[in-house]
């Protein structure tokens, strides 16, 4: 990427989310803010990975709108689509082509110990598809197609980290030094925000119980409304452990958006209720997601914009993803063109 010597050569982040649904707050701590911290520091690469969402299925139409907002809210969110090349998966077919070839080193074995694809088989039985079986080998296609070294998720994400190095790694045993084994940035606080309703549970987009999450587009009167209601405990007392999840949850959160330590936070909340630690996460909440919805509802307005972002992004993806997809190929033993 770029002229610049060795010595000043910024490394890469690559990461993606689905467009199955409005992104939750979950996903706005757990991921996304961290890609707007980061985005300066880093050439990055922000997918919407479209391919990955069909492993469930989608109506068509509702996919194309979420799609396209996915992408403007990642561009809402702060994410600059001059200096990140923020695009759509299927728009780069290496990333099909890549992954059909990791397909061949990766092992029945290492794929049937992911525990998301155990959760997710048992929540859709009727549809146990090869494309949910294989989802993270195409997810190390994604990575390593542009050498990526750092890959900002949620903890959640850990395993797939991991069984992508373990391709990478065996892929450059066999070939040489092709592939950067990435390397996962996963933040110490916030890493796993959980349901408002069973903060046991991951919040998670997909929830049927609407009032589980926050998404970031909601109203600012309805986040008011769902932190109220979330579930906490009976012992009254504002303090940091997993005897009280529900809490805990509330100052994980509370402390990702203002950016305070767990210490500072409880001495703030020191001898007050969980009425006032509920509303004044409520507000922290709003204040953050407030400037993202204006920006988000301006984007709506301009769609001039985001088609020329959608094609001069995604062709310097494809630019980027060739360079290796044409070493693995010759690796391997694929005929040149002529
Ligand atoms: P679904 O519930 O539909 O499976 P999801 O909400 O888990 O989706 P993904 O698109 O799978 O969303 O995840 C996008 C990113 O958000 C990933 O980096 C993931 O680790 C992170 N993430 C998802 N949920 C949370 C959460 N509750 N807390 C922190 N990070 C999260
Ligand atoms: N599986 C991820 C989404 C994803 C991803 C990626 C994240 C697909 N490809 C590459 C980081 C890097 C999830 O969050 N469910």
């Amino acid at each position: 990427m770029g002229t610049e010597t060795k010595a000043e050569k910024k490394q890469i982040i690559f990461s993606g989310m689905q467009p199955t649904g409005v992104l939750t707050l979950g996903n706005y701590i757990g991921a996304l803010k961290n890609w707007i911290h980061l985005q300066d520091n880093y050439h990055s690469l922000f997918c919407i990975v479209d391919l990955h969402s069909i492993t469930l299925r989608q109506d068509p139409a509702v996919l194309r709108k979420r799609s396209r907002e996915l992408l403007m809210q990642y561009i809402a969110a702060g994410l600059d689509p001059e200096k990140n090349i923020i695009f759509y998966q299927s728009h780069v077919p290496a990333h099909s082509e890549l992954a059909w070839i990791l397909n061949c080193y990766t092992y029945m074995g290492e794929l049937n110990r992911m525990t998301q694809f155990k959760e997710k088989s048992e929540k859709n039985e009727a549809n146990i598809n090869a494309g949910l079986f294989t989802y993270p080998v195409l997810m190390a296609a994604d990575i390593l197609l542009y050498q990526a070294d750092l890959v900002p998720v949620g903890d959640d994400q850990k395993q797939h980290l991991e069984i992508t190095r373990d391709i990478a790694q065996r892929f450059n045993n066999i070939y040489g030094e092709v592939f950067t084994v990435p390397e996962p940035y996963i933040p110490k606080v916030g890493a796993r925000i959980m349901s408002l309703q069973e903060p046991m549970k991951k919040m998670s987009k997909s929830d049927d119980n609407e009032n589980a999450y926050i998404g970031i587009l909601d109203e600012p009167n309805r986040i008011r409304n769902k932190v109220k209601r979330a579930v906490t405990d009976s012992l009254g007392v504002i303090s940091y452990n997993d005897d009280q999840p529900g809490v805990k949850n509330l100052l994980n959160i509370y402390c990702s958006l203002r950016g305070e330590t767990v210490e500072s936070a409880l001495s703030h909340f020191e001898g007050k209720g969980y009425g006032d630690l509920k509303k004044e996460v409520g507000e922290a909440i709003v204040d953050e997601l407030t400037p993202l919805q204006d920006r988000f509802k301006e984007l709506e307005k301009n769609k001039d914009y985001i088609d020329q972002i959608i094609k001069t992004n995604g062709e310097k993806a494809n630019q980027l993803a060739q360079r290796t997809l044409q070493k693995v190929q010759r690796k391997v033993g694929f005929p040149s063109r002529i």
